[in-house]
């Protein structure tokens, strides 16, 4: 199969895409359009004009979710569950992802110091249910075998090494389930691999550049 993964630098939901390639070795040719002035050729294949976009066999396909899945349905080894009720259930956290990606664009881009705290109580309160949900042994989401799930969430941890970094507490203080969920998700060579070595520097700019209180506070720890 002939593979391209249309990207961003800094989407999470083009990381997914990119982790499960890794994770079913899988090789994939990456080409990186910038969202803030997109080119013709990726409005034609993209409808609603996001990325992720797969193209397969010359075929694009739109949706991370989606692509996942026809990862998963055509290329070893399986990462979703065999049993359709655990896969169903996964498909849930998967959403429950994409929610806590929402809030933490909600928490970049807070206007002010209050809406930045609200939002950071709001991730606390999603990771407290992650921590409740993550009964199990690990060190993945579902025990010994990275799975899908995984894959959603290594990318949504990533913002918080970098938000650390820059002197933002993140929201993980008293869940220790999550805290080892995160490390073993840190670890992983498909997760490290799927962005590129200069992310860091590349979200600093995008955040200090968002006029927020996030982008304030940067400006001020950074000079
Ligand atoms: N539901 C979509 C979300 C993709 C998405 O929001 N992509 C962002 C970048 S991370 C994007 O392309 N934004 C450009 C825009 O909305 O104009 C998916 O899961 O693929």
């Amino acid at each position: 199969m002939d593979l391209t993964l249309i990207s961003h630098h800094l989407c999470p939901y083009v990381q997914r895409a990119a982790i499960m390639l890794a994770e079913k070795g899988t090789p994939f040719t990456r080409r990186y359009v910038d969202l803030s002035a997109k080119p013709g050729w990726f409005l034609a294949i993209s409808p609603l004009g996001k990325t992720p976009v797969l193209v397969a066999d010359g075929e694009p396909l739109f949706e991370s979710a989606v692509i996942c899945e026809y990862l998963d349905d055509t290329l070893a080894p399986r990462l979703h569950p065999a049993d359709a009720l655990r896969r169903a259930r996964d498909r849930g956290w998967m959403e429950f992802g994409s929610a806590i990606l929402n809030t933490i664009a909600g928490f970049y881009n807070a206007p002010d110091a209050q809406a930045l705290e609200a939002r950071r109580g709001e991730l606390r309160d999603r990771f407290r249910q992650v921590e409740d949900v993550l009964a199990g042994a690990g060190p993945y989401f579902a025990g010994e075998r990275f799975g899908m799930v995984d894959a959603v969430f290594g990318p949504v941890f990533r913002y918080f090494d970098v938000f650390e970094q820059l002197g933002e507490p993140g929201p993980f203080a008293g869940l220790p389930r999550v805290q080892a969920w995160r490390l073993a998700l840190a670890g992983r060579p498909s997760v490290q691999a799927a962005v590129a070595g200069d992310y860091g520097e590349r979200l600093t700019r995008f955040l200090r550049d968002r006029g927020s209180e996030l982008s304030r506070r940067i400006a001020q720890r950074l000079g």
